[in-house]
């Protein structure tokens, strides 16, 4: 929002093209798809551009922008609206919107379920139509608007010291940091978060690692009652490299929170941090730094020498070197990415 990039001249066509780009990911077809991609590249260098949008030719300058999206920036600029909101902002959308907001149903099934005849939350919960819900769209339903209340940061620091603390009963040794929008909003000035984000790991220099930690942590949590709903259990809890998703509350007054803990091994602790620091834009212009100096960045590890599918560039056809993976700035140093950073801080 306008609070988070105070200093962006460009600010409300930002907000305009994310409102946007929002009614378009609500869709599951390839052309919706492809409109958010170009909507992301769009907005990731207006918030990059240093000075307000003054004509339509400037804006075609920018990477990323085309004929189209130049044109809405034009009429957002001279008429401070954008009529293409109102035309997306259809009854399908309001409903695969709607049904998106239970956690566990995506694009795909909101827009099924509305093909069955659902409209309301009502009619998902009366399966309406037939249509059935896992366990975790159960939970989802049943904590709709517990979920989808964002969680003021003062709360978010109260829940995780609670977790940090159960966490070192079980090992002092262990590594745990608050990641995501907590983090990554500290410098941004962003007021709440949507879920809380927590990385654990520890130093292996005894010997010993995390392993069996987050199973006993998680025992832990559940007496304390303060994790109370399971969404996604590990398969295998013995890997160190893990990932929980669960509900939590602060006390039993309190809305349910959204917890994920994610469990790496010590060495990937570096890109681990910076992963899921994000937010995802970031992510992935750093991702695309990288690539076009020719390396490969992921939630492990910065990598060099990977060779991809030319016709195919996800697909990597070998693993490549690791290059840096235990320290974030390390990363940043190697890819030189301070602007990146600064921007992500919103200076
Ligand atoms: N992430 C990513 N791409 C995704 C999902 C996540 O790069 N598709 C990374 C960046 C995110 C981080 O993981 O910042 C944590 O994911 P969250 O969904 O928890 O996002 P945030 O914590 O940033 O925001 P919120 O306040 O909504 O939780
Ligand atoms: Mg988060
Ligand atoms: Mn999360």
């Amino acid at each position: 929002g306008a609070q988070r990039l105070a200093a962006c001249p460009n600010q409300d066509v930002i907000d305009k093209l994310q409102e946007l780009k929002t009614l378009h990911a609500a869709k599951p077809t390839k052309d919706d798809e492809w409109r958010v991609m170009s909507y992301n590249k769009a907005i990731s260098a207006l918030r990059k551009h240093p000075s307000r949008i003054k004509s339509y030719e400037e804006a075609k300058t920018l990477r990323g922008i085309g004929d189209k999206t130049a044109q809405k920036i034009m009429e957002i600029i001279e008429t401070g609206n954008l009529r293409r909101i109102e035309h997306e902002r259809t009854e399908d959308v309001a409903a695969i919107q709607l049904f998106q907001g239970i956690y566990g149903v995506g694009a795909n099934t909101a827009m099924k379920w509305y093909n069955n005849g659902c409209r309301t939350l009502e009619d998902v919960a009366a399966r309406k139509g037939g249509i059935k819900l896992s366990t975790e769209q159960m939970i989802g339903l049943r904590y709709y608007k517990d979920i989808n209340t964002r969680i003021p940061r003062a709360e978010v620091a109260e829940i995780y010291s609670k977790v940090k603390a159960a966490a070192l009963q079980i090992d002092p040794k262990l590594f745990i940091e608050v990641m995501g929008s907590f983090r990554s909003g500290t410098r941004r000035g962003k007021a709440d978060c949507g879920d809380i984000d927590v990385l654990i790991t520890r130093p292996t220099d005894d010997g010993k690692t995390h392993q069996g930690v987050l199973r006993k942590l998680l025992k832990t949590l559940h007496e304390q009652g303060i994790i109370t709903e399971d969404l996604c259990l590990p398969d295998d809890f013995d890997d160190l490299e893990l990932v929980y998703r669960g509900l939590c509350r602060r006390d039993s007054h309190s809305l349910r929170r959204r917890i994920d803990f994610l469990t790496v091994p010590w060495t990937s602790r570096g890109a681990a941090l910076l992963y899921y620091t994000g937010d995802d834009i970031f992510n992935r212009s750093l991702r695309l730094k990288a690539n076009k100096m020719g390396y490969s960045l992921n939630q492990r590890g910065l990598y060099a020498g990977v060779v991809r599918n030319p016709s195919d560039k996800r697909q990597k056809l070998n693993d490549g070197q690791l290059i840096a993976s235990e320290n974030e700035r390390e990363i940043l140093d190697i890819l030189g990415a301070y602007k990146l950073v600064l921007s992500r801080l919103g200076i």
